[in-house]
């Protein structure tokens, strides 16, 4: 009897730490059910040919590579530190961090050549190197696997390179934000290398356009707003971003009502610039979904 070969395509996912909840949100958002994942390391969704195995998120760049899953997501940071070959099909707009140097107050780093003889500790050792190598600097690399942050007080390094996201682990540790070598957010990726049957590569392409439609409502919001008719151009005029809004007669025959889709960035200022120019009733609602 021919044996039915499981189609579903298989998405790595960190099993527990800071993207597993963003990632399952993601999906969510997607059409992307998962019931009961907590201990399991595969489980399929009930509304979309997809498997997800639950990995540490420092696997995740190999088995991708490897064809064990066809894609993942997983932090720039931990590609660029593997230097495994991935393609990226879409930047996720969460797990956004940077990777700084860092020093006690009593170790200037004011520029670069700062660190030249220095020792520094880091759990990035590649990118480190790849980044006094470009700059022309020589000093000595201590690899750490976690708790970066202490190497100065213990005497182990001068100074850290490490990720900062909010800067309060530095904070707590007296050390001083330095500059950023390397920016990064959580990606989708695939394998660079390994060949994918039609079905999957069908499959991805629903599941990347569904994603890009979830990450473009989520940089818009949908504005409702009363306008008077003699302000509507010089609203227009001053807000670009209000392409093509739905105009809407009302019973005050002076005002209008407009209904638009904007950028969430600048919401502020552009509420501002509203307010001044006369518009009431002003309404900003989140979008769930933006198919184009
Ligand atoms: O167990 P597993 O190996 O899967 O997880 P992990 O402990 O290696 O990773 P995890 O869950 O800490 O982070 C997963 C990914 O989230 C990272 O690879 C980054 O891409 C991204 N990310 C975003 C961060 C941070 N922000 C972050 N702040 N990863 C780590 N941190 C740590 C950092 O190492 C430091 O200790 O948080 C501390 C600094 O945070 P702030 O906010 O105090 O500056
Ligand atoms: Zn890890």
């Amino acid at each position: 009897m021919e044996q039915k070969v499981n189609e579903n395509i298989r998405l790595a996912v960190q099993k527990k730490g800071r993207l597993t909840d963003k990632c399952l949100d993601l999906l969510k958002l997607c059409g992307i059910e998962i019931e009961n994942y907590s201990e399991r390391l595969v489980v399929s969704s009930r509304t979309f040919p997809l498997d997800i195995l639950f990995l540490r998120d420092d696997d995740i760049p190999e088995y991708v590579q490897d064809g064990v899953a066809d894609i993942g997501i997983v932090g720039e940071n931990v590609i660029e530190e593997k230097n495994i070959s991935v393609g990226i099909l879409e930047k996720l707009g969460f797990g956004k961090c940077k990777i700084m140097m860092a020093n006690p107050e009593h170790i200037p780093l004011n520029s670069p050549l700062d660190l030249e003889g220095r020792t520094i500790a880091t759990s990035y050792p590649r990118i480190l190197k790849n980044y006094l190598n470009s700059e022309g600097l020589s000093a000595k690399i201590i690899e750490l696997s976690g708790s970066v942050e202490i190497a100065p007080a213990l005497g182990v390094a001068d100074v850290i390179c490490d990720i900062v996201s909010t800067g309060n682990t530095l904070m707590m540790n007296k050390l001083r934000k330095g500059f950023s070598i390397f920016e990064s957010e959580a990606v989708l990726v695939k394998s660079a290398n390994k060949e994918l049957s039609m079905e999957k590569i069908i499959l991805i392409d629903d599941l990347v356009r569904r994603i890009r439609s979830v990450l473009n409502a989520r940089r818009s919001r949908y504005l409702m707003m009363n306008v008077p008719k003699v302000s509507l151009e010089r609203i227009m005029e001053l807000i670009p971003s209000l392409r093509s809004p739905t105009i809407v007669p009302l019973a005050d025959e002076e005002l209008v009502a407009v209904h638009a889709v904007i950028p969430s960035d600048f919401i502020w200022n552009t509420i501002s610039i509203l307010k001044s120019e006369g518009a009431s009733g002003i309404l900003l609602l989140p979008i769930e979904n933006m198919i184009s």
